[in-house]
């Protein structure tokens, strides 16, 4: 799972947008929920556009699959696009909130022509659905 930049402040700044859950809350049940559906998680989030490319190239050979919220680099990043493409792998572009209710500015995604599936709008249960689309997808 990869998330990008700001998401280090969830449940610590602006809850009426993002929750109260921390990101933290939701690593740990993620990979509770992962354990029961026999998979191992990695996580990682960084405030930087490379870091992101990088963990997704080293994922292309460690991972079966990528959960990622982009952040904001979702609606700016022809890279974060590009290096889905050579990861080929699934890839579930999750959302907190419902982008298309929001500012026009976030009603385009570089990353959805590369996502297997795309999450919007559930808060944090959004990470929750996506493991159990990909876990299924993956069979
Ligand atoms: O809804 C989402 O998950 C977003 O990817 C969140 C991004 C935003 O730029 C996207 O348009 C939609 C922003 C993440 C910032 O996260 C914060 C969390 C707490 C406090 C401040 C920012």
């Amino acid at each position: 799972m990869i998330n990008g930049p700001n998401l280090n402040l969830l449940g610590v700044r602006k809850p009426e947008i993002y929750g109260h859950t921390t990101l933290a809350d939701i690593e740990a049940a993620l990979r509770a929920q992962a354990a029961k559906l026999g998979y191992k998680m990695s996580f990682m989030q960084s405030n930087h556009e490379g870091d992101l490319i990088d963990a997704i190239q080293a994922a292309r050979t460690a991972s079966a699959g990528i959960i990622i919220n982009p952040a904001a680099y979702t609606h700016t990043s022809v890279a974060l696009h590009d290096a889905l493409e050579s990861a080929e792998l699934p890839v579930v572009e999750v959302h907190l909130s419902n982008v298309h209710k929001r500012e026009p500015f976030r009603h385009h995604s570089y990353i959805s022509p590369q996502a297997t599936a795309v999450i919007a709008g559930a808060g944090a249960q959004g990470y929750e659905l996506a493991l159990a689309f990909l876990a299924r997808h993956l069979g």
